[in-house]
């Protein structure tokens, strides 16, 4: 994630007059485009992605929402197809923040004058969009391009989002009431929500086509790294050898690892985002120090309706 407010395509206003509109957090505007709801600079690159990008047979499309684990996917992504040797000292990981290497579409490659050639990015591509199933490429879903979507617990989800934004929004101040934050959310009131129907879209697309959509969860890569990333290798056509290869991977992508190498300190990538806000705790059920019994209880209501009438289990 890193499309806000301070992206300098925010100001075309007059583009989005009849686009409905609302406040993130009360400092975020975000507008409605295609039934979900996005930053207003993120509107028109999100709408050439979808009428120019081509997407050729080999490319890997790795798609979130927000807060859903996307740095984890696209360090192990990186790592497994373009630094597949485990014995080489080239790690690109080292060189730069994994939203450098693995753009995310709409926030950089179309939201640049000229948009960045993608042409010349070796094949085969690795990608990101954070972008729901329903406004993807015509050529992303009838191609043989690989997509790999990543989901989480709506509640870890919320709980990082919030701390993400109070960093951003409300830097060096209280933070702003996380009530008002889980009504957003539950409303789907949010950069990327609604973040329920952004799941499911890509929930059932897998289920449809597990040969095209790989669904991943948060949860289980933490549950069972090695399983995981082995399954995640294998469909990306790109096997594991050995097991050490497994588990050089999953050194070099750890949390602790790349919080603390010099590249994630210091710098930023998109729109003054420090890379550090990219890496906090990355705990499973981090939320239970946050959210009250109540609104837990909202939380889990709507997965149920959502989520669960279609057997998926976050
Ligand atoms: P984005 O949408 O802005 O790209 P994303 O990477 O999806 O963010 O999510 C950030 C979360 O992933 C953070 O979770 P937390 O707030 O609950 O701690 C972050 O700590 C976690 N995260 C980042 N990198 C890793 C990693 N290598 N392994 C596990 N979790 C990670």
């Amino acid at each position: 994630m890193a499309d806000l407010s301070s992206n300098p395509n925010s100001n075309n206003a007059e583009n989005h007059l009849n686009h409905p509109k609302a406040r993130f957090m009360d400092a975020m505007d975000i507008i409605q485009w295609e039934g979900f709801w996005f930053e207003p600079g993120l509107v028109q690159p999100a709408m050439t992605f979808r009428s120019c990008f081509q997407a050729q047979n080999n490319d890997v499309v790795l798609t979130s929402n927000i807060k859903t684990g996307t740095t984890w996917l696209k360090s192990l992504c990186l790592c497994i197809l373009k630094n597949p040797k485990p014995d080489e000292d080239l790690d690109l990981l080292v060189e730069d923040n994994p939203h450098f290497h693995v753009p995310t579409i709409e926030s950089t490659i179309y939201s640049t004058k000229p948009h960045i050639d993608l042409y010349k990015a070796p094949s085969p591509r690795l990608l990101h969009s954070h972008l729901p199933y329903i406004v993807l490429p015509d050529s992303v879903k009838n191609t043989d391009c690989k997509i790999v979507y990543i989901a989480r617990n709506p509640k870890d989800t919320l709980i990082s989002m919030w701390h993400f934004f109070n960093s951003i929004l409300y830097p060096n101040q209280d933070p702003f009431p996380l009530e008002r934050t889980v009504d957003c959310f539950l409303s789907g009131v949010h950069q990327y929500g609604p973040f329920f129907d952004h799941v499911l879209q890509y929930w059932l697309e897998s289920r449809k086509n597990p040969q095209k959509i790989l669904f991943l969860k948060y949860e289980e890569l933490k549950r069972d790294p090695k399983g995981e990333v082995k399954k995640l290798a294998e469909f990306l056509g790109k096997p594991f050898a050995t097991e050490e290869e497994i588990d050089k991977v999953l050194w070099r992508c750890s949390l602790e690892r790349l919080k603390n190498l010099k590249v994630n300190k210091n710098g930023s990538i998109v729109y003054s985002v420090p890379n550090s806000l990219y890496f906090r705790k990355g705990v499973v059920g981090d939320w239970k120090n946050y959210l009250t019994p109540e609104m837990e209880e909202k939380i889990n209501q709507m997965s149920s309706i959502k989520l669960e009438e279609h057997g998926l289990f976050l």
